[in-house]
């Protein structure tokens, strides 16, 4: 069994610690925007330890859409790098745990059909989008 490590970022840990502690029924928003968010369940590629990134929640029909936004910074955060060499996760939606593959959303078609779904979902996504160079990547979740 492979070791779980706390996000660094504290409010980010403290949300995982609610949501999860509670079995999905506290922590299940972002702060005071009252938007729900899901859990997921990575590895981390260099280390091998358990991660738990907090996201938000977007919906297409089963799938769930996950963007590697970190509010616009300048990189991607280091979950993207987890899910691209291992994208078998789990994520828990409330009180639902599913496992789950993800894919990189490559087609700019596809892409842009998914990114409109999460403008919607969260509207600072296009915020994020217009305050930094690289094109936020979207990920496709789906049940395995
Ligand atoms: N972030 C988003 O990008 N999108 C969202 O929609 C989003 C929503 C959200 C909602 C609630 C909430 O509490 C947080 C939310 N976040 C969202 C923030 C998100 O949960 C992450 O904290 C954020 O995206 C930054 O991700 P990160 O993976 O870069 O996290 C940093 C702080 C981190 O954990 N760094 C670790 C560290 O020790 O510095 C590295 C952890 C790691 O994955 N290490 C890998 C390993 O092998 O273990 C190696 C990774 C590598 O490439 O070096």
């Amino acid at each position: 069994m492979s070791e779980y490590i706390p996000s660094p970022r504290e409010w980010v840990a403290e949300q995982v610690e609610l949501y999860e502690g509670s079995g999905g029924t506290d922590g299940l928003t972002l702060r005071d925007t009252g938007l729900p968010v899901i859990i997921v369940t990575n590895k981390g590629w260099k280390t091998g330890a358990i991660r738990k990134t907090p996201l938000m929640r977007v919906v297409d029909g089963n799938n769930y859409i996950l963007v590697a936004s970190q509010g616009g910074a300048p990189d991607h955060p280091r979950w993207y790098h987890n899910l691209k060499a291992e994208p078998n996760v789990e994520i828990r939606d409330e009180a639902v745990v599913r496992s789950m593959r993800v894919r990189e959303v490559a087609d700019s078609a596809e892409r842009q059909r998914l990114w409109d779904i999460a403008v919607k979902a969260y509207p600072p996504y296009q915020e994020y989008q217009d305050k930094t160079d690289r094109v936020i990547p979207v990920f496709l979740a789906e049940a395995v």
